[in-house]
């Protein structure tokens, strides 16, 4: 098929004035009947009416009351319309009961849901399934089962009126013997709106965190925002058999159970985390995605990156910036970084497609959300506020593109934002080099940006401090602004040749090329005021330190060693804030480095440094672990708040070294423990040193009646098994009676935690390659969408020496040549294949 292009766009033919759906449910012959009123498009005369449909069965069809005959193809339909103003009402009948795919109108045990973002809802009924096309739906459900939920106001059983002008992407439909957990909240302005949390019976207990993170969304964004919620009610649906996180249909968010249940023995603080965060995330849809919406699929940054930025402003006002600054970049470097440096490379705002669902990618939302952030510095916080002012005021029931977001921003601060528009285009992570020159107290930074996969220079805000020797801040932040490839800025009257700070708090999505001795990054480690480049400090020194250690087979560097063991210690600073500086570069980011310095990586050579390093690690810390420890005990019964998690986060980072001293206290935790998140990390400690058999089997005894905390028995132990007997645990797991391979979550725990273990998934045999690959051929059948996601495992192939990318080409070859193979999958297999 020839892809979609973004140049191609032309608006539909026809405005839609209102919906009526009527949904009759059953398993197998669910009928569909929608009346659409339409009437030509003013700005697209002339042009053929075209409506999407597939996999429906049409049972009639009229256009003002008189039958028609459309002319019906595999996409859609189309038929001859009256010149003015019409009805059209079509029936259709679906089987939700067989449709795997999770896309459109499916069933999830026993109860009926949909998934309509971005290219669902054509397979429900006939309809222009774009999102430029929004119109007010009133819906009716038939069934007999207890709860029926759509969008919008109830206007009684079964009946919901949605008045606001919406896409079908974000229509939904719910039916099911159901449970609320309630809430009510009180707008700004003085509306009564009705929370509902509605999940499985026997899931009630699991919902009072999810209800409150809502409440605060709510809150959060009126303060901070100006936005107000506007129906009378918003529901939650929580879903377990589900393709990705959540989805913000308007008024009926529908949610992967993982993460909206939560109760301290069965959930994390991770788990608490995530669901705070994306109960806000998609909450703030309301506004960024729903009332203003995207004028076509290429615009999805406009929507997920600015909703990104506003959960992770969220999270940082609800918990700690600092923290939440540090995290989010970790995300962004382990997935983002990896997909623009590899074959999957693509803008923020793409250009072309073939499946649109394989763009719901760290590019379109994390980088998106980090070009805002570069905006909004670069703008100042009054320049963003006036500007998104004004992008509410102007485009409120908009389906709005990237142009439309620039101009409200030079229209608000006067800037000229062309270049500013590269970030949107041009795809890749430019690298940004520096050196420095010191004369008769000048000193001058030299900067030149390069990037691999794009011409033109990009603006980038580069935030910098400069130390003195001693340790002193002699130059606050100060952003300056890189419009050229090459670039100097000079600061006047300094006493000394400083120690700069570059990229505070990573101003800018770029990659730092810079050599600075290990000996710098020590100064950093322990003077820097930019709590975000301490850590890097620290990050670097690791990294430095494992570099030399798998290239010149040096032992573990002392200088990191001292720095994390003073840091560990002080507790003047945050626990949570200590516990990420313990944390080393992650298997992934060692293989990227050492490519990046012209060294073929070796997962299993890397996987015995770190585990070296680690313990070396604890050999340092080890007198002292025991009473850190201690000293971070929470008092009084769990509570998933910031202060202590992060307690927890420190304890727990200091158990898993002891471990590699002594299994006893991560024993004693295990069995002990009250709480999830001390128990896993306790399961995990002992797993990462091979002794992991007697907590595995307990763990599953008492935990193999709760469906997501077995998830995680299962992702632990394929992500952490010791790369010689990965794969096999692996398909012994597969083969688990637990292993359900149609649910997404526990595919992507036993698939996905295997193909996150780089070690094993690495294997030189290439059976790990084969494992992947036989598992996606046999996913793609049932799910295409899950399994597409689940082949960019593959896409760090030209890292790696000739013989391991033969095999990952010979297995992507393999799920290429599948007969029947998806639409979404052949695209992403013929990206990494090219
Ligand atoms: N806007 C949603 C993205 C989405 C999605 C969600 C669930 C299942 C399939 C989906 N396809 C696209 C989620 C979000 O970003 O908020
Ligand atoms: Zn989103």
């Amino acid at each position: 098929t020839s892809p979609t292009l973004l140049r191609d766009y032309t608006p539909f033919s026809h405005l839609v004035d209102h919906v009526d759906l009527q949904f009759k449910l059953h398993p197998t012959a669910t009928r569909v009947t929608a009346r659409i009123k339409f009437r030509p498009n003013p700005v697209a005369p002339g042009q053929g009416f075209f409506l999407h449909g597939e996999q429906l069965k049409l049972i009639h069809a009229t256009i003002d009351g008189t039958p028609v005959s459309p002319e019906i193809s595999d996409t859609g339909l189309t038929c001859d319309v009256p010149d003015g103003p019409f009805t059209w009402e079509a029936e259709v009948e679906i089987a939700p009961e067989t449709n795997t795919a999770l896309e459109g109108l499916y069933m999830s045990n026993g109860m009926y849901c949909t998934q309509c973002e971005a290219e669902g809802f054509r397979k429900i009924t006939y309809y222009p399934d774009r999102p430029d096309v929004m119109a007010p739906f009133d819906v009716t459900i038939e069934c007999d089962l207890p709860v029926l939920l759509s969008n919008g106001n109830p206007v009684a059983s079964g009946q919901w009126s949605d008045p606001w002008p919406k896409p079908a992407y974000l229509f939904a439909l719910v039916a099911g013997d159901l449970v609320a957990v309630s809430g009510d909240f009180t707008t700004a302005s003085g509306r009564e709106v009705r929370l509902n949390i509605w999940v499985r019976r026997g899931d009630e207990g699991r919902c009072d965190y999810a209800l409150d993170a809502l409440k605060r969304s709510m809150r959060w964004d009126e303060e901070v925002y100006g936005r107000e919620y506007d129906l009378d009610v918003f529901n939650i649906v929580a879903v377990d058999d589900f393709n990705m996180g959540a989805m913000e249909n308007k008024g009926l968010n529908i949610f992967n159970s993982k993460y909206v249940l939560a109760s301290p023995d069965t959930a994390t603080d991770g788990d608490y985390a995530n669901i705070e965060a994306i109960i806000a995330h998609e909450y703030f849809h309301n506004w960024t995605g729903n009332r203003i919406t995207c004028r076509d699929w290429f615009q999805l940054c406009l929507k997920e990156g600015l909703t990104v930025f506003r959960d992770q402003q969220f999270s940082g006002d609800m918990r700690s910036q600092a923290v939440q600054r540090i995290e989010d970049v970790l995300t962004l470097r382990a997935r983002q970084f990896r997909e623009d440096n590899g074959p999957l490379a693509h803008p923020v705002r793409p250009e072309e497609y073939q499946e649109i669902n394989n763009f719901y990618t760290a590019t379109v939302y994390e980088k998106g959300a980090e070009v805002i952030g570069m905006l909004k510095r670069l703008v100042g916080d009054d320049g963003y506020k006036s500007a998104l002012d004004l992008y509410f005021d102007r485009h409120d029931g908009d389906a709005a593109t990237i142009e439309d977001w620039l101009n409200v921003f030079e229209d608000a601060t006067g800037r000229d934002l062309g270049q500013f528009k590269r970030w949107y285009q041009q795809p890749g992570t430019p690298r940004l080099s520096v050196s420095e020159t010191f004369n008769n107290g000048t000193y001058t930074l030299h900067f030149e940006q390069e990037n691999p996969k794009a011409p033109h220079p990009q603006v980038i805000p580069i935030a910098v401090g400069l130390l003195s020797p001693n340790g002193d801040e002699v130059q606050p932040t100060d952003v300056l602004e890189m419009t050229e490839t090459r670039q100097s800025f000079s600061f006047e009257g300094l006493a000394s040749k400083p120690v700069p700070s570059l990229l505070r708090g990573f101003s800018a999505p770029v990659i730092l090329q810079r050599n600075v001795t290990a000996a710098d990054h020590a100064f950093l480690l322990t003077h820097d005021t930019d709590p975000f480049n301490r850590w890097e400090a620290g990050r670097a020194l690791a990294k430095h330190g494992l570099t030399a250690m798998l290239v010149d087979g040096a032992a573990p560097d002392p200088l990191y060693l001292d720095g994390i063991a003073t840091l560990v210690q002080d507790d003047t600073l945050d626990p949570a804030f200590r516990a990420l500086t313990l944390g080393l570069p992650s298997q992934d980011d060692m293989a990227q480095s050492l490519f990046d310095a012209g060294v073929t990586p070796d997962p299993l050579s890397i996987y015995r440094a770190r585990k070296m390093l680690l313990g070396a690690m604890a050999a340092r810390l080890g007198e002292v672990i025991p009473d850190l420890r201690a000293a971070l005990t929470p008092h009084g019964p769990y509570s998933p708040d910031a202060e202590n998690a992060g307690k927890r986060a420190l304890r727990n980072a200091l158990l898993s070294l002891q471990t590699h001293l002594d299994t006893a206290p991560a024993s004693q935790q295990f069995a002990a423990a009250d709480n999830m998140t001390d128990q896993l990390a306790a399961f995990s400690a002992l797993l990462q040193v091979g002794a992991g058999a007697d907590v595995t089997a307990a763990f599953y005894d008492q935990w193999k009646g709760d469906r997501l905390v077995l998830d995680k028995w299962f992702a632990l132990q394929t992500s952490l098994a010791p790369p010689e007997q990965a794969v096999e645990i692996a398909r012994d797991l597969s083969d688990h009676a637990d292993f359900n391979w149609k649910n997404p979550n526990r595919f992507r725990s036993v698939i996905g935690g295997f193909a996150m273990n780089a070690a094993g998934f690495h294997d030189p045999s290439g059976a790990g390659y084969d494992f992947v690959a036989d598992w996606l051929i046999q996913l793609d059948g049932l799910n295409p969408q899950t399994a597409a996601r689940m082949s960019t495992a593959f896409d760090t192939m030209a890292r790696y020496d000739a013989d391991r990318q033969a095999l990952m080409r010979a297995a992507l070859e393999r799920i290429a040549a599948k007969p029947d193979l998806s639409r979404d999958m052949a695209e992403m297999v013929g990206r990494m294949l090219k």
